[in-house]
């Protein structure tokens, strides 16, 4: 696989690229492959290409458009398990996840195909009838990360073509080799130059959020970078969906299932190694339950089983890449320093195999902790006790972000009433990170602007143009 090239797709064409960036495997540490760094010229040549098929893309029907993600979801499937394994190499998950992964691309070509962009008659008298359309934005520059490179590709790139717009797709320059792979599969399922897909390193990004052929920036990432690219729209006033980081929290009541609270948090917590902008970081458990929940929560963490992906019964495999290993460390060597109580992890936190960490449990640390403060996307979470509602929303709320929240109470109205206290996009009850393609997903505070999925997202991807049609 070493010697396996890799090639962007510009204009419907392979494009071997000049310059070479280089793609780590996650569970060794080594080398897994180089793929093209785009250059300049070749962002460009990306833009240009996407420019010119803006008008004849936006005057195909919405139907055929459809139908357009209908031959996405057909090479999807077929080519499921190559773009899986690609995944596994890349991104370090098991293969079984990285199937998953697929198939959630694959419900979203057709949840999302399945959508419709009604015009809506907002007068209709007899001296004037008043339609509102919905009319593609032009280019969009589709920045994904490196946590689920396939589904956040297809929840960029779907909706936006499906609208009438054309696309420049970056990958993380973590994890661009499915993500490239995928592009060169859908060259016959589109037009020339309705999706193209360029790799490059973190100049790229940039470049691409600066570019005045570019309309609009969907971008899923950092809060930090979340401001920087914001920042460098402003010159040409692009269109921004932000995406960003959260430290959702869960809050466990005294009358929760703790059984089912359990083990949903189990998979909330752990699920990608915790690599997910919706992951449970902090969990928040009624003080009569506390000591019942602390003790099966860290047995059921301790059985996941976390391994190098290719060990046949890995259930979660290695954080992707150094520098995340790094921060996750740095956190917890802050944890030991302050001198937290580890309930489970404390010996085993060190190197394996590549990044693999091992899960940790955090003992109801203070407030101010850097491990309940920040967003740590790793495999490692605190338990807090409280005693009072009011106080435990208050310090949900207590943050900068607003991603998610999952409420765990046999009491379901009481769950909906403390879930709309709550300054975040989606609250859960009784279980957690259900995302659909039919509704939005977003961030409230420094979150992210804007939501993707649903007729919220699809409608992100449009400008309103309204007619004004005078009679008589
Ligand atoms: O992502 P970055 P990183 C969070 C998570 C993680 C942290 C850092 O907390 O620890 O992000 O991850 C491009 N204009 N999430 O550093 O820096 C750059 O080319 C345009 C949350 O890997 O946010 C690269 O593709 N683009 C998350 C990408 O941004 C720019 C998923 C790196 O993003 C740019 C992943 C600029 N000025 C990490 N600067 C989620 N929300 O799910 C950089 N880039």
């Amino acid at each position: 696989l070493p010697d396996q090239r890799f090639t962007m797709t510009i204009d419907g064409v392979a494009v071997p690229g000049s310059e070479e960036l280089a793609v780590t495997d996650p569970s060794t540490g080594d080398l897994f492959v180089r793929v093209p760094d785009c250059t300049r010229d070749e962002l460009d040549r990306a833009v240009d290409a996407a420019r010119r098929a803006l008008p004849g893309w936006k005057a195909t029907s919405y139907r055929s458009r459809q139908e357009s993600l209908g031959r996405i979801a057909a090479v999807l499937e077929k080519h499921g398990d190559e773009i899986a394994s690609l995944i596994v190499k890349e991104q370090g998950k098991p293969f079984p996840a990285a199937q998953g992964e697929i198939r959630s691309g694959l419900r979203w070509s057709r949840g999302i195909a399945a959508l419709e962009l009604p015009v809506r008659v907002a007068e209709d008298t007899p001296e004037r009838r008043v339609e509102v359309h919905r009319v593609p934005i032009g280019v969009v520059g589709a920045i994904a990360p490196w946590n689920y490179p396939i589904v956040q590709a297809c929840w960029k790139i779907l909706p936006a073509i499906l609208a009438g717009n054309t696309v420049v797709l970056k990958p993380s320059p973590y994890t661009p080799v499915a993500t490239l792979r995928l592009g060169e599969l859908l060259r016959d399922a589109l037009p020339p130059g309705v999706l193209n897909v360029i790799s490059g390193s973190d100049r790229l990004g940039p470049w691409m959020t600066e570019h005045p052929g570019i309309d609009k920036i969907s971008f899923t990432g950092s809060t930090a970078t979340g401001r920087l690219v914001m920042r460098s729209a402003a010159a040409t006033l692009k269109r921004l969906t932000l995406e960003l980081g959260g430290n959702d929290a869960a809050i466990v009541l005294a009358d929760a299932d703790i059984e089912k609270a359990v083990e949903g948090l189990t998979w909330g917590a752990m699920r990608n190694a915790g690599q997910i902008c919706s992951a449970t970081k902090r969990i928040y458990v009624h003080d009569s339950i506390y000591d019942r929940f602390s003790e099966a929560f860290a047995r059921r963490v301790a059985s996941v089983r976390f391994d190098r992906p290719d060990a046949g019964d890995a259930e979660v495999g290695p954080v992707q890449n150094e520098t995340q290993f790094d921060r996750v460390h740095a956190i917890l060597a802050d944890s030991r320093s302050e001198g937290h109580v580890f309930l489970l992890g404390e010996a085993a936190s060190g190197f394996d195999s590549g990044y693999l960490i091992r899960p940790v449990i955090i003992d109801n640390p203070p407030d101010d902790s850097r491990i309940v403060v920040e967003e740590q996307f790793g495999p490692v979470v605190p338990l807090l006790r409280f005693s009072e509602v009011g106080e435990v929303i208050d310090r949900t709320n207590a943050t900068q972000y607003g991603l998610g929240v999952s409420i765990w109470s046999a009491d379901l109205d009481r769950g909906r009433e403390l879930g709309m206290a709550i300054e975040c996009g989606t609250v859960w009850i009784n279980e957690t990170q259900y995302v659909s393609p039919d509704f939005p997903f977003g961030g409230h505070k420094q979150s992210g602007m804007g939501a993707e999925n649903g007729i919220e997202g699809l409608l992100a991807y449009t400008e309103t143009q309204t007619l004004v049609l005078r009679r008589g």
